[in-house]
C-alpha cells in the first residue's frame, strides 16, 4: 500500500448512457479525456481504457446491452485492483456503479469484503419489478446487495458484491417506497439529506466512512453528481433541489483517512447540460484532485486525520 502514493492514478471510463433517464452521459467519459482541467490537474494521471457501450434499447430494453458493457467494465476494475493501481472510474450513467464494484469485490476477495459509500440525491435501490421508469442507472445498488436481475447481479461470480453493513447512502432526497423497503429490511444506513443539512457534510462523511470500513478490507465511494446541490452539478439527467454543497464536500474530503480507499467513481456528468462556466467539468476535477491529492499525501506521511489534528502541518 505505501507504495501506492507514488503511484499513477489509472483512469477507467465508461461511456454508457442508455440506463439514464435523458441519453448524454456516455459522451462524459470522452470529454473528460479531452477537458483541459483534467490535463492541468496536479494528480498524475492516465488513462487506462474507455469501456464502450454495446448497442442496446432503452428503459428494461436495454438490460442485455447493460449486462455486457457492466462485465467488460468489471474485468477492467479487477485487473486493475488485482494491479495494484490507485483506480478511479469516471462514467457514464449510474449503471456503471454495476461493473465498477462488481470486479473491486471480486478481485478484493481473497482479501476481505469491500465497503461503499454511495453519495447520491437518490437510493438506486430498484429492481426491474420495482421501478416505475425502468432506467437501470435507478437499479445499481439493489443488484450489487445481491437482488434483482441475475444477468447483473451474478457478475464475475454469484455472490453479492457488497454486503449490507458496508454500504452507507448519502445525500438522499428523492426515493420511491421500494427502495426504502428494501434497504431497510437489508439493514442499509442512509444519512438522508435533511441529517447532512443538521450535522453537516464533514461529520456524517466521518461517520460512513467508519461504518463502511469496520469489517472491511477498504473502501470505495461511488459519487453521482446529482447528490450534490443543483447550482454546483447542473449537468446531470435527474436533478433534485436541496443537495450537498459541493465546497463543503470538497473541504470534508482531507478530514477522511483515504488511506484504505481502494476506487472511487465519479457519474451522471451529463456534458451538453454543463454551463458556460463549465461549473459541473470543474466540479469532477475538483473531487478528483482533492480525493486523490489527500490520499497520497496520508499515505507519504502515514498521517490520518487523527495525526493532523494534532500536528501543525
Ligand atoms: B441516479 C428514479 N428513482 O428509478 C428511477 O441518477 C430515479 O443514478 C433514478 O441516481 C435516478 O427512475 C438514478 C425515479
Ligand atoms: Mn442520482
Ligand atoms: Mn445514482
Ligand atoms: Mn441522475
Amino acid at each position: 500500500l505505501a507504495t501506492k502514493s507514488k503511484q499513477v492514478l489509472s483512469i477507467v471510463g465508461c461511456a454508457n448512457g442508455v440506463a439514464g433517464r435523458q441519453l448524454g452521459c456516455e459522451k462524459a467519459a470522452n470529454v473528460l479525456q479531452e477537458s483541459e482541467m483534467l490535463h492541468r490537474c496536479r494528480v498524475p494521471h492516465k488513462w487506462r481504457s474507455i469501456v464502450q457501450e454495446a448497442p442496446s434499447g432503452r428503459s428494461l430494453g436495454a438490460l442485455p446491452g447493460v449486462t455486457i458493457v457492466q462485465k467488460a467494465l468489471a474485468e477492467q476494475t479487477a485487473a486493475a485492483v488485482r494491479a495494484n493501481e490507485e483506480l478511479l472510474v469516471l462514467g457514464g450513467d449510474h449503471s456503471c456503479a454495476i461493473g465498477t464494484w462488481s470486479g473491486v469485490a471480486v478481485a478484493m476477495r481473497p482479501v476481505g469484503d469491500v465497503g461503499l459509500i454511495w453519495v447520491d440525491a437518490h437510493m438506486d435501490a430498484h429492481t426491474p419489478e420495482s421501478s416505475d421508469t425502468g432506467n437501470i442507472h435507478g437499479m445499481p445498488v439493489a443488484h450489487l446487495l445481491g437482488q434483482g436481475d441475475k444477468r447483473l447481479n451474478r457478475i464475475l461470480d454469484r455472490l453479492p458484491k457488497i454486503l449490507p453493513a458496508n454500504l452507507c447512502l448519502v445525500g438522499i432526497r428523492s426515493y420511491e417506497p421500494p427502495e426504502k423497503e428494501l434497504l431497510q429490511r437489508m439493514g442499509v444506513k442512509v444519512f438522508y439529506m435533511d441529517e447532512v443539512n443538521k450535522r453537516g457534510i464533514e461529520d456524517v462523511m466521518g461517520e460512513a466512512r467508519e461504518r463502511v470500513c469496520r469489517s472491511t478490507a477498504g473502501f470505495g465511494m461511488s459519487i453521482d453528481i446529482d447528490g450534490f446541490e443543483v447550482s454546483d452539478a447542473p449537468a446531470v439527467g435527474t436533478p433534485e433541489d436541496g443537495g450537498i454543497d459541493a465546497t463543503a464536500f470538497l473541504h470534508a474530503l482531507p478530514t477522511l483517512d483515504m488511506r484504505n480507499l481502494l476506487a472511487t467513481e465519479i457519474v451522471e456528468f451529463l456534458p451538453r447540460f454543463d454551463d458556460d462556466n463549465r461549473t459541473s467539468e470543474r466540479l469532477v476535477v475538483n473531487l478528483i484532485e482533492t480525493i486523490y491529492a489527500t490520499k497520497s499525501f496520508q499515505l507519504a506521511t502515514s498521517r490520518n486525520i487523527e495525526d493532523r489534528r494534532r500536528l501543525p502541518i
